[in-house]
């Protein structure tokens, strides 16, 4: 199963709203390598349609997630300008195929940063970070899929909204003590806190930027990066009220 196929198969699922089956059921030696070029090609595609590359976001960094998933490893993908939805505007839900929203902590890189990277490197380059939901959308049935199947489908990014503070990492004091309430209509469905990411949320993004250093891609001083979903993901439907409440921070929401 080649790359240029998994990510043809990828694009039309998405422009057609219809999830297919994940390439890993016909093809379970599929690996993480052609993965990551599939997801490489749609990318290019979503580039060659006018979109800009944002930043990038990380997967499978908590146990919530990845017991959520059956899936035990982190992944990367990247964001384009097309999936941003402004704080307080709906979901595009008729554009969406089922889905799913899950709190994060998203970093605004502000300087270069030099492989190794660090949890102090991280947080040193960091500008600003934010409230943030990241709107999962995956081109596969059910959200069923193995490691290779979620990175070919640019680990099931669909929209992110970012919350409307800005501070500065050194202004929000310990990252993994950062408490994070989500609510589904009002209710409290799962709490977190900012340690859940990887020990430390820098920590993963300091992951994304050793893992990009073999390759070509890097992030750039005003890259977005998405440090993953803290909680268990919530499907998003028609109506819905979704808020993530963080200390400091404040909330972020979004609307079915
Ligand atoms: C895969 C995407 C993972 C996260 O933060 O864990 C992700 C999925 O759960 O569909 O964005
Ligand atoms: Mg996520």
């Amino acid at each position: 199963m080649d790359a240029r196929s998994i990510a043809d198969a990828l694009i039309v699922a998405e422009r057609e709203r219809k999830a297919i089956a994940p390439f890993t059921d016909a093809a379970p030696g599929l690996d993480a390598e052609t993965g990551y070029r599939a997801q490489r090609m749609i990318v290019e595609h979503r580039l060659d349609g006018g979109e800009r590359v944002i930043g990038a976001k990380l997967g499978l960094t908590s146990r919530a997630k990845q017991e959520a998933m059956g899936v035990h490893q982190p992944l990367y993908g990247w964001l384009t300008s097309a999936m941003v939805v402004p704080h307080g505007e709906p979901l595009p839900l008729d554009a969406l195929i089922h889905p799913r929203v899950e709190p994060e902590i998203a970093f605004l890189i502000g300087k270069d940063l030099e492989p190794p990277a660090t949890v102090t490197s991280v947080l040193e380059a960091t500008e600003a970070v934010f409230a943030a939901i990241d709107v999962l959308d995956s081109r596969y049935e059910d959200f069923r899929f193995r490691l290779p199947d979620v990175i070919a489908d640019n680990a099931s990014a669909g929209r992110v909204v970012l919350g409307p503070r800005a501070l500065p990492p050194s202004e929000v004091g310990d990252l993994r003590l950062l408490g994070c309430v989500l609510r589904a209509q009002g209710d409290v469905v799962a709490t977190a806190a900012g340690a859940a990411a990887m020990g430390h949320p820098a920590a993963a993004v300091a992951w994304l930027v050793n893992m990009l250093a073999a390759g070509d891609w890097h992030l750039k001083p005003g890259a977005l990066v998405f440090s993953g979903g803290l909680t268990a993901p919530v499907p998003v439907r028609h109506g819905a009220v979704i808020c993530a409440e963080f200390d400091r921070l404040g909330a972020v929401e979004v609307y079915g």
